[in-house]
């Protein structure tokens, strides 16, 4: 049936589950017909919102749409759109900001409250009912499972050789159920290549041929390819002390162009049969693919820009072999990145001088876009690297502060911290040699000054003087920047 007429099933106050994770398989015409039919809803003085869940960011079509219509009472659990972004930090509408791992379990636990309908891209409908993921799987097995109606977007734009890349895993439960994912390294397959589907809950099926939305990446400049150098020394440093075999260990990449570029950066370095256990890939990991460094890659979605997407299209039976896409509660899953010992390497907003990590909130409080897989990989990783430039808003701002404004990541999941100035390894010191050492390396030379000054400071005065910190003044660099539009003093 028309998108229109699907979208009809969706009434106000409904709690909706949406495919999508970064900006791909999210459904791309539902949505947009629902946004319209809201704005004609408010044009006619009838209220109507609906609370929508996904797998992680979404589309245009989706978050972009349904905000601007200002459709949408609650949001969970990771969005990057703008137009949402905005309207969340006006206090327009409610974000529950999660750990990725988290959503599925916690959908089964029930008190996020009953999913009365699911909308899900597919690639296609088998003759048993089962139907074929598109290019992410994100929450879409828990959405099916527990929605009462569902809604299929059958994407024809797909490429039908989507079919038997994934790997839909069954046993999860909840406990004291839960029995090991037999899951040892990260090319195991360990469930069906298609997603179950009751087709008495299918109340309609929409035809669609457009295709996933995903930003281009910035070419690296100067200071990512400075990050992604200092990175791949350290990497190569752990090798020779035995640290880590040659072929590293399952590799995490988070989103973002740092992330991007660092991937990029494998492809010179020296080394082989790399693997990759993470939430997206992205265009860095085909370059690697294609360079014959990267083995294969197992991820919940795509996260391709318009030109990595077509490649993969054109040549999808010959990637296939070497991907794996899950559901994100395996692809996060704690129990195996810490079996697998990852290499986590995520971006941050700022960090501060022991090291803990703020992902999520610009001055404490305007969420950027949320936590993400990150806290997932990071508390679990063999080694937790962070990495950043040094500084944001063309220096007004340092990355490394005293005190972050809000906290994700604290001290102890965070092993490494990168900018282009250099790379601090925490591991095992205790936070006064963390200090030192994240302000010596870390922080750009223009802050550097007032680092050591209030770190100095904080030594002889703090109230105690394991980690010292002076409350007073900790948070004074953010003050400094929202009442003057820099960090900088004089
Ligand atoms: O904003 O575009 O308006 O200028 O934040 O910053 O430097 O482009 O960095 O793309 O690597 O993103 C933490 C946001 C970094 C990302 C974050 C502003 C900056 C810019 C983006 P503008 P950059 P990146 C698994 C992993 C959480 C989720 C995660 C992220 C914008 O890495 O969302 O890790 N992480 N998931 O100007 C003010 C600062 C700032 C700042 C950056 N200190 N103060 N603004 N910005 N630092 C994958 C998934 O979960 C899907």
């Amino acid at each position: 049936m028309s998108a229109e007429d699907a979208a009809m099933f969706i009434q106000a106050g409904d709690t909706v589950g949406m495919s999508g994770f970064t900006g791909s398989g999210y459904p791309k015409a539902v949505p947009t017909a629902l946004a319209k039919r809201i704005s004609a809803e408010h044009a006619a003085g009838r209220p109507m919102r609906v609370k929508v869940w996904t797998g992680a960011s979404t589309g245009p079509e989706l978050d972009g749409a349904l905000a601007e219509a200002d459709g949408i009472e609650l949001r969970l659990p990771y969005n990057s759109d703008p137009i949402a972004r905005e309207r969340i930090n006006r206090g327009e509408m409610d974000y529950l900001d999660m750990h990725l791992s988290q959503v599925a379990p916690m959908a089964w636990q029930g008190f996020l409250g009953q999913l009365d309908v699911a909308v899900v891209e597919v690639t296609a409908i088998r003759a048993d009912g089962s139907v074929v993921p598109s290019s992410s799987v994100g929450n879409n097995k828990t959405w099916l499972d527990r929605a009462k109606s569902v809604i299929l977007e059958v994407n024809r734009w797909q490429n039908p050789a989507l079919e038997g890349m994934h790997d839909i895993y069954y046993g999860t439960a909840l406990p004291p159920n839960r029995v090991p994912i037999p899951l040892l390294r990260p090319d195991d397959r360990i469930g069906d290549p298609y997603l179950r589907c009751d087709p008495d809950k299918v109340v309609a099926v929409v035809e669609t041929d457009a295709p996933d939305r995903n930003l281009p990446f910035a070419p690296p400049d100067a200071s990512a390819k400075a990050i992604a150098e200092h990175l791949l020394e350290f990497l190569a440093h752990e090798v020779t002390k035995g640290r880590l075999p040659s072929s590293l260990l399952p590799i995490q990449s988070g989103v973002g162009n740092i992330a991007n570029a660092v991937l990029t950066g494998l492809v010179d370095g020296p080394f082989h049969d790399l693997t990759a256990y993470t939430e997206v890939i992205q265009d860095g990991m085909l370059d690697l693919m294609d360079a014959g460094r990267l083995r294969m890659a197992s991820a919940t979605a795509f996260s391709l820009s318009p030109d990595a997407a077509k490649r993969i299209n054109d040549e999808m039976v010959r990637y296939r072999s070497k991907m794996i896409l899950r559901p994100q509660e395996i692809s996060n899953h704690p129990e195996l990145i810490r079996r697998l010992g990852c290499l986590a390497m995520n971006g941050l907003i700022e960090a501060d001088i022991y090291g803990n990590v703020n992902s999520t909130c610009v001055m404490g409080s305007r969420i950027q876009n949320g936590i993400g897989g990150s806290g997932d990989f990071a508390r679990n990783a063999f080694i937790s690297i962070f990495m950043t430039p040094s500084t944001a808003k063309g220096g007004a701002i340092s990355a490394i502060v005293p005190q972050v404004s809000h906290v994700d990541h604290i001290m102890q999941d965070v092993a490494v911290l990168v900018t282009e100035q250099g790379l601090a390894d925490l591991r095992g010191l205790p936070p006064k040699q963390r200090a030192a050492l994240v302000i010596e390396r870390c922080a750009h030379p223009d802050y550097r000054d007032g680092l050591r000054d209030y770190y100095e400071r904080a030594l002889r005065g703090a109230y105690g003087r394991h980690a010292p910190s002076l409350p007073g003044e900790a948070l004074s660099w953010h003050q400094r920047f929202m009442e003057h539009g820099t960090m900088r003093t004089g």
